[in-house]
């Protein structure tokens, strides 16, 4: 590697306030090393890094100054495009008037718009907003909700919590547990007590568009879990209404109603974790709504802000936070000894406000769902492209199982989402999987020039 010592350069070069990254030379392993990556092979990285310093509407531009249409929305967060000026102007004045209030016992009236604002848009029923920081935080404080409302109730041993495979709720102990991706898992032993149920991508639904007909029955599954444990060990569920990390698996036809019912049933509660799926990538303001099922708590974060700043919520039934008021004790005491100090900040709300206005001002759903049929209609396309066993969508998301190199299933999809990047194009890989999420702003045209790409990767592989 090159031998520039990054130190001794100054911090304005090294920033990267240009939109065009002003190294032309390598980065030093030096520099590099002190940043540890999330969820990435920094070796990888390191030897060859991505860099992306500047983004507006699809498309980021790189290190090197070349344009990348972003086939993932970011992290499933830009649904709206980049950098959208009504986002960051809203910022800029809460920047500028209220950095920070104290979120423990003083608030800002922010939150109390927001939280009103998400009541509205998402399912009947759900009627109080709990915030966090993120997806993970969401999780872990849905659980804890869970829990302790059954503790209220007088029934403290529904302990358990029900996941599935494939599932994944973040990155902290709770949702890790409930999580059902080996990989993710396999490093941390013992977390909170959890079961699954089996994912729903049945081979006899490859190639599916929109919901799968196959697999209803899979949610019988639950019944026999119920059977094992006893309901009175179990607090809650927590299924993500379609799963993303996972590789986009979608709920067979019928699956989540029969799921819905089996924990009305047991008296158990019913979580969706739509930090994917909420605020648009079904069509609909939320999963539950595009597919009908109404849970109990609900998990949302990602397009919440658009992106453009650190939030996540849980969203309640009356009946859970009623609970809580009731059995609070005396008044000036707290009801749920949880919460963050970033909980409900006030740049996040303001991003998170200006972002659902534009969603609602601009019928984004409508123009969403204008936009699927395309969609689904391109990535179909790739039916019978090199290496393609699989092609599932709904919405605006499309997972295509890609197969694999013997014994290394992950491998083949890195080397696309790599090629793909060289050529100007963004996706996720994940698993044996390739993910596509493109922002709802996203044109035809751009559609067509990325799904022709992946097929010509996917070829040339
Ligand atoms: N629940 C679900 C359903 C998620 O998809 C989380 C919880 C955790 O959220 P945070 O904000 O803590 O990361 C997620 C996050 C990808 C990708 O490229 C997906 C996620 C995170 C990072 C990358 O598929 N999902
Ligand atoms: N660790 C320490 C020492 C803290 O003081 C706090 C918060 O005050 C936390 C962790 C939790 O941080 P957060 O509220 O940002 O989740």
């Amino acid at each position: 590697m090159n031998r520039i010592d990054h130190q001794h350069l100054s911090l304005e070069s090294r920033g990267q306030s240009h939109a065009v990254d002003e190294h032309t030379t390598p980065y030093s392993q030096a520099w590099l090393n002190a940043y540890w990556m999330p969820y990435t092979g920094n070796r990888d990285f390191k030897a060859k890094p991505r860099m992306l310093v500047a983004a507006k509407d699809c498309y980021y531009t790189t290190s090197d100054g070349r344009q990348v249409l972003d086939g993932l929305s970011g992290m499933w967060t830009c649904g709206l495009g980049h950098c959208r000026e009504e986002i960051t102007r809203a910022i800029v004045k809460q920047c500028s008037t209220l950095d920070l209030s104290p979120s423990f016992q003083y608030s800002q009236p922010l939150a109390f718009e927001l939280a009103n604002k998400l009541v509205e848009l998402t399912p009947q029923g759900l009627d109080h907003v709990f915030f966090t920081g993120s997806g993970s935080e969401s999780a872990d404080t849905s659980l804890k909700m869970a829990r302790a409302y059954w503790r209220l109730q007088g029934q403290a041993s529904k302990t358990r919590f029900i996941g599935r495979e494939k599932g994944y709720h973040g990155v902290n102990f709770g949702g890790l547990a409930v999580g059902g991706i080996a990989a993710n898992r396999k490093m941390f032993g013992q977390s909170i007590e959890a079961d699954h149920l089996s994912h729903t991508l049945l081979a006899s639904n490859a190639f599916s568009k929109g919901l799968p007909n196959h697999g209803v029955e899979l949610a019988q599954e639950l019944n026999a879990l119920i059977s094992l444990h006893d309901a009175s060990t179990i607090a809650a569920v927590i299924i993500e209404p379609f799963s993303g990390s996972g590789g986009v698996v979608l709920p067979p036809v019928g699956y989540l109603q029969k799921i819905r019912e089996i924990c009305t049933a047991h008296n158990i509660l019913l979580i969706f974790d739509e930090v994917i799926t909420g605020f648009g990538r079904c069509g609909a303001y939320t999963a539950a709504q595009a597919f009908g099922v109404t849970p109990d708590i609900m998990n949302v974060a990602k397009q919440i802000t658009n992106g453009a700043q650190p939030m996540g919520a849980v969203l309640t039934k009356a009946d859970i936070y009623h609970t809580f008021m009731e059995h609070g004790g005396p008044d000036y005491l707290m009801e749920f000894t949880h919460g963050y100090t970033y909980s409900a900040h006030p740049i996040a709300c303001a991003a998170a406000l200006a972002a659902l206005d534009i969603l609602v001002r601009d019928n984004m759903m409508e123009q969403i769902n204008a936009l699927a049929p395309h969609f689904e209609q391109a990535v179909h396309s790739l039916r019978g492209t090199k290496h393609v066993l699989d092609i599932r969508n709904y919405g605006l998301a499309c997972g295509i199982t890609i197969e694999s190199h013997p014994g290394e299933p992950a491998k083949r999809p890195y080397e696309i989402a790599m090629k793909m990047y060289e050529q100007g194009f963004y996706v996720r890989y994940g698993g044996d999987t390739i993910q596509l999420a493109p922002p709802f702003i996203m044109t035809r045209s751009q559609i067509d020039s990325l799904i022709n790409a992946l097929g010509e990767t996917m070829n040339s592989l």
